[in-house]
């Protein structure tokens, strides 16, 4: 390939992802509410309280630590890191909007002009560089009051709480947004329910008859902002945003394969399903009916989900699944939040994610075979930790590998003939991370002093995977 054969499409949206709750800070100020991030203890009590059942919201700053109350103070310092992102070229920008900021508790009839002038301002600086802004209007931190004078996404009420929320933000920025996205990994809400559904598993009850009846008023909840949407910003677009991880069956066992298309329908379709193609996919039709599950359905809620479905799909691509039907304990990748097995052809990263550039070649043809719609990688990257040398500057050469060989194989599946809008890195910046709630791993082109123990500077500086981005972004994909 030449030079010019190498480029990206003209127009492709080159950018870095964060989210409001993992860099913000200033948890308590600006009129804010609490939400369920701010309650969400640091280090290894982390995956404890997203794993095991039982979590009560509470904060205990006796007991534990909370990274994200001052995170790397994005609230504070948001000139100084758009001003670098502008640096990079970045084209797009993916942050969230903390619906706390807004709505404090989440149940007010008006929303909180403060927290509404924040992302004023953030906008315009945005727009200053030329930088379109992409926001999530819910990336994982319900208000607390919600979850707990209502459930959660349990409560059909809350639908109507977050219907006021996006109509709220939608309006204000309909001059200032273009692009929307409704749930921050919709399907989180199967494995990580704190995050995805706003409430903690007490029993094993709870995985059946209310996790899917959170599910329906999220996707209740996300046409309703579609509609908002279109309403509000007819020359917006707005999608929905998934975890994908492609399943790879262990052998050729013909049940290990229906094993391995069954999770990847669940896990990697079910949500998508419902948010693109409008209605209920079958197979989840047939589990409600195996497993009882009876979910509350009002009359014109099916109509809705058919009639407002999402413009286009964004997702996460961290890494592959390898599955088989029968898996022993030992089978199981150390650390592998997803809980695949370890897969022999792959590396991991030191968290145990293994680390799969063909994987996403593989997942954005999935995804345009089964929808046929444009697809936007919103979130991709590695967590790595970072070694500052004594002059300062930081060789992250594996995250420039990592990403170099993502990039290649997004090249590939657009030959492949996927329509691709762009890329957008997560943790553009270093931030807390939403799995550990520590700062050690880092995702960033700019390192951010703040360390595991609060302990840090918040100073910003450029890795040597800044300058390399630049250079991708520059040539638009042509140099790597
Ligand atoms: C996704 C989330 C992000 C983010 C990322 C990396 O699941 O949408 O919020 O943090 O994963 O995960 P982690 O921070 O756990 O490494």
């Amino acid at each position: 390939m030449n030079y010019e054969e190498k480029k990206f499409p003209d127009g492709f949206l080159w950018g870095g992802a964060t989210a409001a709750n993992q860099l913000e800070g200033g948890f308590y100020e600006g009129g804010k509410g609490l939400n369920i991030a701010d309650v969400l203890p640091g280090g290894k009590e982390r995956l404890n309280v997203l794993k095991s059942p039982g979590f009560d919201f509470e904060i205990d700053t006796e007991k534990y630590s909370y990274p994200n109350h001052e995170a790397i103070d994005f609230y504070h310092r948001y000139k100084e890191d758009i001003a670098l992102f502008a640096e990079m070229g970045f084209k797009v920008y993916r942050m969230s909007i903390a619906w706390t900021r807004i709505f404090p508790n989440g149940d007010e009839m008006e929303p909180n002009e403060a927290g509404l002038a924040f992302y004023d301002r953030v906008f315009d600086e945005l727009h200053k560089y030329g930088i379109e802004p992409i926001v999530t209007i819910s990336h994982y931190e319900m208000p607390i009051n919600l979850v707990k004078e209502y459930g959660g996404w349990r409560s059909r009420e809350v639908v109507t709480f977050f219907e006021r929320y996006a109509k709220a933000i939608l309006n204000r920025y309909k001059e200032k947004v273009k692009y929307w996205l409704t749930f921050n990994e919709i399907n989180s809400g199967l494995e990580l329910p704190i995050f995805g559904l706003g409430f903690a598993i007490q029993n094993d009850e709870d995985k059946y008859q209310p996790t899917f009846q959170a599910f329906h008023h999220q996707f209740v909840a996300s046409s309703l902002a579609v509609k908002a949407c279109h309403e509000i910003i007819p020359d917006a677009k707005i999608g929905c945003m998934i975890i994908y991880a492609p399943i790879y069956v262990y052998d050729s066992k013909p049940e290990n394969v229906m094993y391995g298309l069954q999770k990847s329908r669940f896990f990697n379709n079910f949500c998508g399903d419902v948010q693109v193609r409008g209605e209920y996919p079958a197979f989840i039709k047939r589990y409600f009916k195996e497993h009882n599950i009876n979910i509350e359905i009002q009359p014109d809620d099916l109509q809705l989900l058919k009639t407002y479905t999402v413009d286009f799909i964004s997702f996460s691509y961290y890494m592959s699944l390898t599955e088989k039907e029968e898996k022993l304990a030992t089978d199981i990748g150390e650390g592998n939040i997803l809980g695949g097995m370890k897969n022999p052809f792959l590396k991991t990263s030191e968290w145990g994610w293994e680390i799969d550039p063909i994987g996403l070649r593989i997942s954005l043809n999935e995804l345009y075979d089964r929808y046929r719609k444009p697809l936007f990688i919103v979130e991709n990257g590695l967590g790595a930790k970072d070694k500052v040398e004594e002059d300062g500057s930081i060789h992250d050469d594996y995250r420039i590998d990592y990403l170099r060989e993502h990039i290649k194989q997004m090249r590939e599946a657009i030959e492949d003939g996927v329509e691709l809008m762009g890329y957008t890195p997560w943790g553009c910046i270093d931030l807390v991370s939403a799995s550990t709630g520590e700062m050690s791993k880092r995702y960033g082109f700019i390192y951010v002093d703040k360390h595991d123990d609060g302990n840090g500077s918040l100073e910003r500086s450029r890795k040597k995977s800044f300058f390399w981005y630049k250079d991708v972004i520059e040539t638009n994909g042509a140099k790597l």
